[in-house]
């Protein structure tokens, strides 16, 4: 069993990124600019925003975080993302998800400009991507595929279970791990109503684990010299641990990974190279690299 280290990637490839700063800003250009609105004060939600902080200092990007309470009405977030849509200075902006249940969260992201959808969920981007052309590739999945290249495992021709489909993780990720130029798969989505779900994940070469499930893999569903990702990080009651609580997995890591050739853990797996995929995004908007800056 190997275990894939993404934290450790992940901060190869935002020193690789600085580099790339450092000579844009030597040669007149603007420092990179991400912003980040978050809506209320969801626990998970402002430890990932304050990581994606962190990550654009690393970087050398300049960021603003955008805090507003959890009453706030959608037309004053609205607003908040026309000012960023019209600011020339903001090169990219998220919206950190989850947004609170009175708010309409596609139509919000409907009004996202799709030229700094840095997250790579407007319409235009995830449309985009699922034909193959260039766009802003959703953050999470775009991480995984990263770590599968830099670590060198085989995707081309393999079965690929992917669990869970949502529109930021399981419906990119599958898109991704089928199109030739990235995974070059069999792939497969499952979700909560599949009735064969334990049947195709022991059959799976690689399994993607996201569905927000705690514990939800088990060792009776991998196959012998599998490749495991997991995407999970639900936030359990820890009475032991300093903060009260500690992060699961959607994989039985204990059980699951001794029949693995690859795992990722939890944390340091897949969550750092979430956020330096946001950081590849942004750098790619500052270039202007998908589409013409205005
Ligand atoms: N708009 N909403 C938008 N974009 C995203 O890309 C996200 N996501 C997911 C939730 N909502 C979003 C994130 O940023 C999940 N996610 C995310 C980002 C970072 C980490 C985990 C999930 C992360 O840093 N994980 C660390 C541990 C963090 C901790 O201690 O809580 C890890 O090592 O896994």
């Amino acid at each position: 069993m190997k275990l894939i280290d993404g934290k450790m990637t992940a901060a190869a490839i935002k020193e690789e990124i600085k580099a790339e700063v450092d000579q844009m800003i030597a040669s007149g250009m603007k420092r990179p600019h991400l912003a980040a609105v978050l809506v209320g004060h969801d626990g998970g939600s402002e430890a990932y925003v304050k990581n994606k902080v962190i990550a654009c200092e690393k970087c050398g990007f300049k960021s603003s975080l955008i805090r507003m309470e959890a009453d706030t009405s959608e037309e004053q977030l609205l607003a908040c993302i026309k000012q960023l849509n019209e600011d020339d200075d903001v090169d990219g902006f998220i919206v950190q998800l989850p947004l609170p249940k009175h708010i309409d969260e596609q139509h919000v992201i409907n009004t996202i400009d799709y030229r700094k959808d840095v997250d790579g969920i407007h319409p235009m981007n995830a449309g985009r991507m699922a034909l193959g052309l260039p766009s802003f590739i959703s953050a999470t999945p775009l991480g995984i595929i990263t770590l599968l290249q830099r670590y060198n495992i085989p995707t081309s021709g393999k079965k690929c279970v992917v669990l869970g489909r949502s529109n930021i993780v399981g419906k990119p990720m599958a898109q991704l791990m089928l199109q030739k130029q990235h995974g070059d798969a069999t792939v497969t989505i499952c979700h909560s109503h599949s009735k064969t779900l334990k049947e195709e994940c022991r059959q799976a070469d690689i399994i993607i684990a996201a569905i927000g499930r705690p514990n939800f893999v088990t060792a009776d569903m991998v196959k012998e010299g599998a490749v495991v990702i997991d995407v999970g990080t639900t936030r359990v009651e820890d009475p032991e641990s300093k903060s009260g609580y500690r992060l699961n997995g959607d994989v039985k890591f204990d059980e699951v990974a001794p029949k693995c050739e690859y795992i990722t853990p939890v944390p340091g797996g897949v969550g750092p190279m979430t956020i330096c995929s946001l950081m590849k995004n942004t750098l790619a908007a500052a270039k202007g690299e998908f589409y013409a800056k205005s």
